[in-house]
């Protein structure tokens, strides 16, 4: 069981989240370098000093992010996936054994909302797929989360760019990357773990190429090799109906191709809108405890974390990263583990 930190600006503090029962380590990443640079060793190495300092392992990174020359397939790739094949190796050297990254265009995970109010007085993270479907992406997106990333000329020349780039391009851009890094990251020892698009579905004329059963296992395949896997992200498919989280489970933990498990639940409603919920079954669409069951039976031994949680008890902070709810998860999951494991039959 891990658990997700930001930094020394994070407010969660490692030494609250070493107090979580059954925590094993820490999922970070480095802040204070650009998009597409490398990160120096030496940060790195203080980052695993502060966190073995706290009494927690750090094995795995989250994110290494991909630029997006990398994804639009400009001339400037190659650079950029050198630098990302050396981040790989820095990441190893400092122990670290998977590397959780994405592939999505322009907007990784997508809300209209990040502190709905709940009718128990907590805040949560929400989609309302009419509010994006409203948005003309040539007269501005303004999204909270997102707003601040980018100028809004930048992000209209981005998203020119990205025009002429249709999903079968994405891919071949894709392939393009992964023939590069995943040699990198057997010889490195380290496995990448490809993270769903979130929500998984096109938006604003983007294209998203991660986002149901059918995407993972054509991903999975360009390069076979164990070290070309995923991070399995419970809320990010599940907030599609129609993937169904323990079949995914069962085909690619079979396959040993899931090597970061992201669990959270969400409740989706018809129109493909959704929030998310806390990690209980009974308060969102998943079914968590046959979701663990069936990490269980394939003899899952990979990273977990719980993922976003909802802000409740007054707790200021990052949206979806308080401590309090996704402590709350991460000891419900460890509860649903250690029930499934013992009775397993
Ligand atoms: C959101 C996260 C994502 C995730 C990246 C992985 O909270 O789940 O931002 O870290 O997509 O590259």
């Amino acid at each position: 069981m891990t658990f997700r930190w930001y930094g020394e600006s994070d407010p969660v503090r490692l030494e609250h989240i070493r107090q979580i029962p059954g925590l094993y380590g820490i999922v970070s990443a480095i802040y204070d370098v650009p998009v597409g640079e490398v990160w120096p060793l030496d940060k790195l190495q203080a980052l695993r000093a502060r966190i073995e300092g706290a009494g927690l392992k750090f094995e795995v990174v989250e994110s290494v992010p991909t630029h997006e020359d990398i994804k639009l397939g400009k001339p400037t790739r190659d650079r950029l996936i050198a630098n990302f094949q050396q981040n790989i190796r820095h990441c190893a050297a400092v122990g670290v054994k998977v590397i959780c990254y994405n592939f999505m265009p322009v907007f990784d995970w997508t809300r209209t909302e990040l502190a709905r109010l709940m009718p128990d007085g907590s805040t949560t993270l929400a989609f309302d797929a009419q509010a994006v479907a409203r948005i003309d992406p040539a007269q501005g997106i303004q999204l909270p989360g997102w707003d601040a990333s980018y100028r809004s000329d930048e992000l209209r020349s981005l998203l020119d760019a990205y025009k002429s780039v249709n999903a079968e391009m994405l891919w071949g851009n894709l392939e393009y990357f992964l023939k590069a890094i995943i040699p990198v990251a057997v010889e490195a020892g380290v496995k990448m773990a490809m993270h769903p698009d979130d929500p998984p579905r096109p938006i604003f004329g983007l294209p998203r190429i991660v986002k149901n059963r059918d995407d993972l296992a054509r991903l999975i395949h360009i390069v076979d090799s164990p070290a070309n896997g995923l991070t399995l992200c419970s809320g990010s498919l599940g907030a599609d109906p129609g993937n169904k989280i323990e079949a995914l489970v069962r085909e690619f933990g079979a396959l040993g191709r899931i090597h970061f498990a992201h669990l959270r639940n969400v409740k989706v409603e018809p129109d493909g809108s959704f929030y998310e919920s806390s990690h209980r079954s009974g308060d969102g669409s998943l079914d968590m405890a046959a979701i663990v069951k069936a990490y269980c039976e394939v003899g899952f031994d990979g990273y977990v974390r719980p993922d976003h949680g909802r802000m409740i008890w007054g707790e200021a902070g990052k949206p979806g990263y308080g401590l309090y709810d996704r402590a709350l998860g991460a000891v419900y999951l460890n509860g649903l583990w250690e029930a499934a494991a013992k009775f397993a039959k």
